[in-house]
């Protein structure tokens, strides 16, 4: 090998990493290896236009309106458009339902429909491009439940437990992209020199020893009696541990992130401050179950802080629950209490 070159040998794009997934599976059709490669080429559109997301104002004049005086299009929905469109025509893909839209979407009449459901949100914390913090697309796949045809609603309210992909891409100092198909967790980052995503975090599990709880803790006189005593205890109040250090971006991606790779707890709990959102703010199938899939495969666990999140059904799409997420001895603690003080 010559001196200073990389060891090719090492190098593993995201292609390479999915299709030796696939290998391991004599019946698969390759389909859902395509479906995944194609959401990873809406990432790579998504982070080259979130990168600009600050020009968008000063070049908008000039090369960005066209002479009938379209405005440049707001972020979130060019995301939405992004993953939509580059999967509404390949006949890999049922139905779709993304967190932008009220409804489920369905594949455009013409075009054939697969087997696969693909549910998104499409810019997670998106009150947070403003201010160059990170963000994030989440997304989850399950198999269909209908037989043939345009897929339905019931295909996109199935539980957790059913889903057969989970991940994210985080908008940060660099792009990542997060996956599981059940078989470990593996983070890829762009290489933006070459359009690639580089597998740099094999086999993620979550460290035994946690570092971080993130909350939004201006809440905190709208908690339950349990979640606040939770809250103290995380801060080590009791006095028979150490306090964990606190962070919070208020960005859903950017602080799961952080807890997966370096330990730790993220909730968003119900709280009385709204009464038209008694189940705190995050949504059960775009947000909370596809992280749940997430944490659960690198050895966490999420809990609505009564049962795994894993285990609940959908009633309707834009579900709210509340969410502790992370370590599972963290996670199992907030459920005592709030068995022991909420019940
Ligand atoms: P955003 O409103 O910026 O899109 O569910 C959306 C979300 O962000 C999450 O990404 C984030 O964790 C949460 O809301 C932040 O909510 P608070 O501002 O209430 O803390």
């Amino acid at each position: 090998m010559l001196a200073n070159s990389p060891d090719q040998s090492k190098i593993i794009t995201i292609e390479r990493h999915i299709l030796e997934e696939q290998s391991g599976h004599p019946e698969a059709t390759g389909s859902l290896t395509s479906l995944l490669y194609d959401i990873a080429l809406a990432g790579k559109l998504i982070a080259s236009r979130t990168t600009r997301a600050g020009l968008a104002e000063i070049l908008g004049s000039t090369a960005d309106v066209n002479v009938q005086g379209e405005t440049v299009m707001k972020l979130d929905q060019l995301a939405d458009q992004s993953i939509y469109r580059l999967n509404d025509h390949t006949g890999r893909v049922a139905v779709m339902a993304s967190e932008e839209h009220e409804g489920i979407l369905s594949i455009p009449p013409g075009f054939p429909t697969g087997k696969y459901v693909l549910l998104y949100d499409p810019l997670d914390g998106s009150s947070n491009i403003d201010y160059n913090a990170s963000i994030g697309t989440i997304f989850a796949i399950y198999r269909r439940l209908s037989a043939d045809g345009p897929g339905t609603l019931a295909d996109c309210l199935q539980p957790g437990r059913d889903m057969v992909v989970a991940g994210y891409m985080i908008y940060g100092s660099s792009t990542m992209l997060v996956y599981t198909s059940g078989h470990g967790v593996h983070g890829f980052t762009l290489d933006p020199a070459i359009g690639e995503f580089l597998l740099t975090h094999p086999n993620i599990c979550i460290p035994e020893q946690p570092k971080y709880y993130s909350v939004n803790q201006g809440y905190q006189r709208y908690w339950s009696k349990g979640v606040q005593l939770y809250t103290q205890w995380l801060q080590g109040m009791d006095g028979d541990h150490k306090p964990l250090s606190s962070r919070y971006i208020g960005s859903l991606v950017g602080d799961f992130h952080r807890n997966l790779i370096s330990g730790g707890v993220f909730y968003y709990p119900a709280d009385s401050q709204d009464a038209s959102k008694p189940h705190g703010k995050l949504r059960l199938v775009y947000e909370a179950a596809p992280l749940a899939f997430i944490a659960t495969h690198a050895g966490g666990y999420a809990s609505d802080g009564k049962q795994d999140i894993l285990d609940i059904t959908p009633a309707s799409l834009h579900q709210r629950t509340p969410v502790f997420i992370g370590n599972r001895p963290l996670v199992t603690t907030a459920e005592d209490f709030i068995r022991l003080y909420d019940a």
